[in-house]
């Protein structure tokens, strides 16, 4: 069984770097934040004995030697970035458990015939950039330089970040595995979500992963004088994006299984006697099945188009970012609830409404992911919380998940 003093103590230490008055925390990619909070996993990680690197886009890797130091590796990990005034375990929870597992096996002097890593991915929540999970798409090969354009609202791209930070943007290719070298990849986060609470579980075994699709949406109208322009003469932009962010919520909610979120809005010039002359907002629209989210999309990009052409303003869309939803393997699956039930855990499953890095894994190797109940099912926001044995739970369960991973050829 992992230690889990242990893992709780990190757990709440990592919690401090980059908490906020607000009490949340924010980390955003390539920050200072980011990279104290990686310094100071990079010690645990020595601490738990393994040889400790980071690979081309930043990505922070401990590795443990196997009895077969040329089989593939067995992937653990998750990410230490945050969200604007995030929660405490939203991330470091697979990172902290990873490198809990391997200090165990150290400890315990276990022999495995494959290498195991634990990663702490770059960037996996995109919150900076509006473009995430860098460091997962730079080990799956599928990064490529253009994506490096996105920038952050100072107008700096991830490139010139990167490079900032110490990284080469055009090094990237050299942080992608080549196919056969990862022989799976299991997650462990926080369910994000009410499910486990509802059935009174810790665990859960995850069998798929909706696929985000981020637009970015911009409306012109014309700027004028609050005071004397009649209500019939106006092209204003922010009435027109009302329109439409009442018609994400209709369409998205017609599917039953279709979730659609704007959760960015900016709206120019801004003055309190000045109709807005243009509005700036994101959507993100996620379903489980890709092409109910992609006819969602459609009817809400036509019905956009059509109320501002009867407003006489002018709408621009544009994709930031469209990751298919992924299945879970269902080897790793079958393995989760053996292990589960060895724990004395009923084996329950459920699906994963949250991205995660392990949907740009699933060409490389057979992804899995195990989740533990969040209290309320709150996340994104400072009141995220699991308990204390909670967190040993899944530790145990992916412990022995991994080891079942690692010791057979
Ligand atoms: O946005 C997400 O689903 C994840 O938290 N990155
Ligand atoms: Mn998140
Ligand atoms: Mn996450």
């Amino acid at each position: 069984m992992i230690n889990q003093d242990r893992l709780w103590n990190r757990l709440m230490e990592l919690g401090s770097i980059g908490k906020q008055a607000s009490g949340g925390i924010t980390r955003l990619s390539f920050s200072e934040e980011e990279r104290a909070a990686k310094r100071k996993v990079a010690s645990y990680m020595e601490e738990a004995g393994l040889t400790v690197y980071e690979d081309a886009v930043g990505n922070l890797i401990g590795r443990r030697e196997g009895r077969n130091q040329d089989a593939p590796v067995v992937l653990v990990g998750s990410h230490v970035d945050s969200v604007y005034n995030g929660g405490n375990f939203d991330g470091p929870l697979g990172v902290l458990s990873g490198i809990e597992i391997l200090h165990t096996m150290n400890e315990q002097e276990i022999v495995t015939e494959h290498p195991i890593e634990v990663v702490a991915f770059t960037d996996e929540e995109g919150a900076r950039f509006s473009f995430g999970m860098i460091g997962s798409r730079g080990i799956a090969g599928t990064l490529v330089r253009d994506q490096l354009q996105n920038k952050d609202q100072q107008g700096i791209t991830i490139a010139e970040a990167m490079s900032e930070a110490g990284y080469d943007p055009s090094a990237i290719g050299q942080a992608a595995r080549p196919k056969g070298t990862v022989k799976a990849y299991v997650e462990l986060h926080i369910e994000q979500g009410k499910i486990l609470e509802k059935r009174n579980a810790s665990v859960g075994v995850v069998t798929g992963i909706a696929g985000p699709l981020w637009l970015k949406f911009v409306i012109k109208g014309e700027a004028g004088h609050a005071g004397t322009t009649p209500m019939n003469d106006r092209n204003d932009a922010l009435v027109a994006a009302a329109g439409i962010i009442q018609l994400i919520e209709e369409e998205a909610a017609k599917t039953g299984s279709t979730v659609g979120t704007v959760g960015q809005l900016q709206l120019y010039p801004g003055g309190i006697n000045i109709i807005p002359g243009k509005v700036e907002f994101t959507l993100d629209l996620r379903d489980i099945d890709e092409a109910v989210r992609d006819k969602v999309e459609q009817r809400i990009v036509t019905g956009a188009e059509r109320l501002c052409e009867q407003r006489s303003v002018r709408l621009k869309t544009e994709v930031l970012q469209r990751v298919a939803p992924a299945p879970c393997s269902s080897v790793i699956q079958e393995k989760a609830k053996e292990a589960c039930v060895k724990l004395g855990l009923e084996p329950i499953s459920l699906p994963s409404g949250a991205g995660h890095d392990g949907m740009q894994l699933t060409e490389l190797c057979p992804m899995g992911m195990l989740f533990i109940r969040s209290k309320d099912g709150i996340s994104h926001n400072p009141a995220e919380w699991s308990s204390k044995e909670d967190c040993a739970d899944g530790a145990n369960v992916l412990y022995d998940t991994v080891l079942q991973l690692a010791t057979k050829e």
